[in-house]
């Protein structure tokens, strides 16, 4: 079974802390007493309406519009070729690569129905990034949040938009969406810098020419030798590029001298890390993931799996045609056969392949360190300062340490999570089972307002590859990020930490965050890396099941489908199922 193969060679030690301590009412108090009354505009995207603005935590507090917008997707098993390959076999939504833009306004209820129109495999499409404040169902983890749906079944998501920026969404069924279930999301908002034009979503990812179940059995057959994973074929920008041999279509912008952009750069990888770059121009960073920064200038920007920057780019050099640029990151032990390029062309000029120079890329595979929260928000310190003395990150059994607060240390080798698709989490919930079985990886939080501590350790006989990991229900705060293995003397930053839905575990290193129990659910953190979430790298936080209302109808009626198609479908689960 893949799953034993992989105990042992990616292990990986999860520490955690809880504490009672909260966030101090005079930051809360700071936050909302800047929420402005000025309309929101081309020079004031700061603003919002109604007491609403880029001041506002949206943790503590979001606008409710009673507005409900509505999209349907189908997901279906077809064809496509973005660079002129080839066509090959895709799992699609609604027939297109990238899936539909869905958009909605902060404040919007989004009911979303998806139809699974594949004849062999089941579906659930996860909402990356989303807080899911109160709609934990709607999380579209299988296994976890629901049972998958099934072959000719529908299910509905339904959600209120808590959040503003950009994101996507994606399957969550085994390495489904490295077969194209993918799309991007815009949910409209104030924002921390001015711009003119929003040009939308732009999709980053790699793309491999054999479908993302071909690659991720070789993918668990080289971990067995600790070889790496096959590389990509290419990178698409927005779902389109050339081939090596020339075919294809480069992805093409037209800007109009003088005026600023915004531009949506989404990372839908499923391995690789990415470079990007505009030649001879900068970008200046608003966003990162959902969180508003101070606004910061960068010349390449290294984002990783389900990392999203918001940055503008101001068409201020002379008019001709420029390289956008999207390589694989070699520090990060990102590897493929070519690289991704679109034209950004000036208005007026006629369209042609660039002869502009390349900035140089910087060395390392850390997220960039300009970022500094807009919302400066404290994490209390405490618990984790007078415990990490003795975290014993080497260990897994569970250690208790003085105080009465619960410190858990276990090797994720020895726990690799394992779904049963028809036996969700939230099932047990709603039964009131708390039997839950080792191989579910379910970790209780501390109760409703206080905070978490997770301290990610990669084990020094684990291959030294960095892993984007990724928190459902939550943002969390980043702490420190380093290599080797953590010390007590570690810095932390405890006064300005950044605020993220995906951050990076350095390879051979470790990861220390933070995050405030205030959403009850059943929320998945995970590796990015779509093998790695396949060979199980993922532990569950149960957080508050008593607060947790689960529709049951809604539930069995997904399981009941499933559950009779199951029994006679021809493919099997083969691995994690997340
Ligand atoms: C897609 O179609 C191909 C051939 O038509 C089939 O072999 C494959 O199982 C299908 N995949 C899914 C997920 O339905
Ligand atoms: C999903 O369909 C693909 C073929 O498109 C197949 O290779 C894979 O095994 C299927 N997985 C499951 C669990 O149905
Ligand atoms: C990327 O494609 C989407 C449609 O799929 C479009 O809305 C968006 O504007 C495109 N982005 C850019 C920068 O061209
Ligand atoms: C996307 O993320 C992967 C893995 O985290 C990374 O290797 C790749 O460089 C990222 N892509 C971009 C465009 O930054
Ligand atoms: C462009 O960004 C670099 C840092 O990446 C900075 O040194 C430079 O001043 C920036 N240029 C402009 C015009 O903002
Ligand atoms: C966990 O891993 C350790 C070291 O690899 C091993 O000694 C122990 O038996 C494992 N425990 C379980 C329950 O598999
Ligand atoms: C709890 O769930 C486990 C695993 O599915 C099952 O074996 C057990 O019978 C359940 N217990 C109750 C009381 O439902
Ligand atoms: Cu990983």
């Amino acid at each position: 079974m893949k799953l034993q193969q992989v105990a042992g060679l990616c292990l990986t030690a999860w520490s955690t802390l809880a504490s009672a301590a909260t966030l101090p009412a005079e930051l809360v108090e700071q936050r909302q007493t800047a929420d402005g009354s000025c309309t929101h505009g081309p020079y004031t995207r700061a603003c919002w309406k109604n007491g609403y603005s880029i001041a506002t935590d949206f943790d503590e507090k979001f606008p409710t519009t009673g507005n409900t917008v509505t999209y349907d997707l189908e997901v279906t098993n077809g064809t496509c070729n973005p660079d002129g390959n080839g066509d090959r076999v895709c799992l699609l939504f609604n027939n297109q690569y990238p899936g539909p833009v869905i958009r909605a306004t902060w404040g919007d209820n989004l009911v979303i129905n998806v139809k699974n129109s594949m004849q062999d495999n089941g579906t659930s499409i996860h909402w990356h990034g989303v807080r899911q404040y109160h709609s934990t169902q709607s999380d579209g983890v299988n296994g976890l949040t629901e049972c998958p749906i099934a072959p000719g079944d529908t299910k509905t998501y339904s959600f209120q938009v808590t959040q503003f920026g950009t994101s996507w969404y994606h399957s969550h069924f085994s390495s489904q969406y490295g077969d194209g279930v993918v799309g991007s999301m815009i949910f409209d908002g104030p924002a921390s810098s001015n711009y003119d034009i929003d040009l939308g979503p732009y999709v980053l990812t790699d793309w491999y020419y054999p479908t993302a179940y071909q690659i991720n059995s070789l993918a668990i057959i080289n971990l067995q030798s600790q070889g790496p994973p096959p590389a990509a074929d290419t990178v698409l920008i927005n779902g389109t590029n050339k081939n090596a041999n020339g075919g294809g279509q480069y992805n093409k912008v037209t800007m109009k001298k003088g005026k600023k952009y915004r531009l949506r750069l989404v990372n839908t990888s499923v391995d690789n890390y990415l470079r990007v770059s505009l030649d001879g121009h900068n970008m200046t960073v608003m966003t990162t993931d959902f969180i508003p920064v101070n606004p910061f200038s960068v010349q390449t920007l290294l984002i990783g799996i389900g990392q999203r920057y918001d940055v503008v780019i101001k068409a201020d050099q002379a008019a001709g045609n420029y390289w956008f640029r999207a390589n694989v990151a070699t520090d990060c032990l990102s590897a493929n056969n070519f690289y991704g390029r679109a034209i950004w062309s000036y208005e007026g000029v006629a369209s042609a392949d660039p002869t502009s120079t390349a900035y140089d890329e910087p060395s390392g595979c850390l997220e960039p360190s300009g970022a500094s929260p807009y919302w400066v928000q404290k994490v209390p310190s405490g618990t984790f300062d007078n415990a990490k003395g003795d975290l014993d990150v080497s260990i897994t059994q569970a250690q208790l340490p003085p105080g009465g607060d619960t410190l858990f240390v276990w090797a994720l080798g020895n726990s690799s999570m394992n779904v049963e698709w028809d036996q969700p989490t939230l099932q047990y919930v709603a039964n009131g089972n708390t039997s839950y079985e080792t191989r579910m990886n379910v970790h209780p939080t501390t109760s409703e307002g206080s905070w978490n501590y997770w301290l990610v350790q990669q084990d020094s006989r684990a291959p030294p590859v960095p892993h984007p990991i990724h928190l459902h229900g939550h943002d969390f705060f980043v702490l420190g990020q380093g290599s080797g293995t953590y010390t007590a003397d570690a810095p932390l930053n405890y006064a300005t930490p950044p605020r993220r839905d995906t951050a990076t575990l350095p390879g051979g290193g470790w990861l220390a965050i933070a995050f405030p129990s205030n959403n009850p659910g059943a929320w998945l953190m995970h590796c990015h890396i779509a093998w790695h979430v396949a060979e199980g790298l993922a532990v569950q936080f149960l957080e508050s099941p008593d607060q947790i209302s689960v529709d049951e109808g809604a539930l069995q009626s997904t399981c009941d489908n499933w559950k009779s198609y199951y029994e006679t479908a021809y493919w099997k689960k083969d691995d994690s199922g997340i």
